[in-house]
């Protein structure tokens, strides 16, 4: 039986965001203290969701988003759990919710200073929640331009393209929650002891392979799917005695989050094209794809929409799609390659 690690093998979150906080442009220490606020909203949306099963969370909330998808309760919960910390923390100037139509500004009155714009999913992979199957949160982070005070952000100040943000990270509420985040100078990733209700830094410095075996992809699109892309998923099927990735391993959660973050780890490639009927393909731009991009370039992978750099996106609406190929640098590029018919 291995020994109990004892908190002295571990540094937390909060330690760890001070002894880096040098690394940060801005560093007065309001951004850490942003950061804080993000993590003390996961451990109350990690709380919930670990009693979901016996607390009346489970299900729809009758209401329908402003994506046109009917929003779930837990949805519902974990978006006003991240604003009510964030409004509380008073770093945050304006949020970009997946559950909000609009931009969220906050307001004056909470004596807010701050000079953040946070763009988030509070709850990615909703169809998940009521079975029980793993669901995450997806932030990204963007300071307002040094001449807009903070009380007249708007929307226009978040439409940074993604090589802007000075953060992004995510929560992934699996069989142990972790918080993983970059501000540009690698990832790393923390794991919650719930019996002290702190994220220890458990992954340092996570890097993804330059290739795997694993393809991430909702296949029962496959007949909507254009012909370099069918090509590729068949190449990635095939046998080759030289190839130890092939045939490639599916695996597709249909939780972004949790697809990612194993992907990140083994090496491999997710993918949410565009499609015949969605030539966007699903997700969206400011709050799924580009703080993903963010993360997996940090950890030596790429990311792109089949054609551009993810980051290097105009951004035009806060909600705005985009077809994602993001994960091992190898995989992204060979996909490319079949994209193009180049292969
Ligand atoms: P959501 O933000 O409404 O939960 O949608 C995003 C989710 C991703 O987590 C997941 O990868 C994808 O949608 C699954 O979509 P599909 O069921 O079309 O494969
Ligand atoms: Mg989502």
């Amino acid at each position: 039986i291995a020994e109990h690690a004892d908190l002295g093998d571990f540094k937390t979150l909060e330690q760890f965001i001070l002894e880096t906080q040098s690394e940060y442009e801005h560093s007065s220490g309001s951004f850490s203290r942003l950061l804080r606020d993000m993590s003390v909203a996961a451990k109350i949306v990690n709380r919930d969701m670990r009693r979901a099963g016996l607390l009346d969370i489970y299900g729809q909330t009758g209401i329908t988003n402003v994506q046109g998808e009917v929003q779930k309760k837990m949805d519902a919960l974990a978006h006003k759990e991240f604003v009510l910390a964030l409004r509380r923390g008073g770093e945050c100037c304006l949020i970009g919710s997946e559950e909000h139509a609009e931009a969220i500004p906050i307001d004056a009155s909470s004596e807010s200073d701050g000079h953040y714009i946070v763009l988030m999913d509070p709850l990615d992979g909703s169809s998940n929640i009521d079975v029980n199957v793993s669901v995450g949160t997806i932030f990204s982070i963007y300071r307002i331009p040094d001449d807009v005070p903070p009380e007249e952000a708007t929307l226009d100040d978040a439409l940074q393209p993604g090589t802007d943000q000075v953060a992004a990270g995510y929560i992934v509420y699996g069989s142990s929650t972790m918080l993983v985040y970059t501000t540009g100078h690698g990832v790393n990733g923390f794991t919650l002891d719930p019996s002290i209700g702190e994220f220890l830094l458990s992954h340092r410095n996570l890097q993804t392979p330059d290739r795997g075996s694993i393809c991430s992809i909702n296949s029962g699109n496959y007949h909507a799917f254009d012909q370099g892309l069918r090509d590729y998923l068949n190449w990635l099927q095939e046998y080759d005695e030289n190839d130890p990735n092939r045939p490639a391993k599916t695996r597709y959660i249909g939780s972004f989050v949790s697809d990612f973050h194993r992907n990140m780890l083994m090496g491999g490639i997710y993918m949410y094209p565009s499609t015949q009927g969605n030539p966007d393909g699903k997700l969206r731009l400011m709050y799924e794809a580009n703080p993903m991009a963010f993360l997996i370039e940090q950890a030596g992978g790429k990311a792109t929409n089949g054609k551009t750099r993810i980051m290097e996106l105009e951004p035009e609406s806060l909600h705005q799609r985009t077809p994602l190929f993001i994960g091992s640098p190898d995989m992204v590029d060979r996909a490319h390659a079949f994209l193009q018919g180049n292969a």
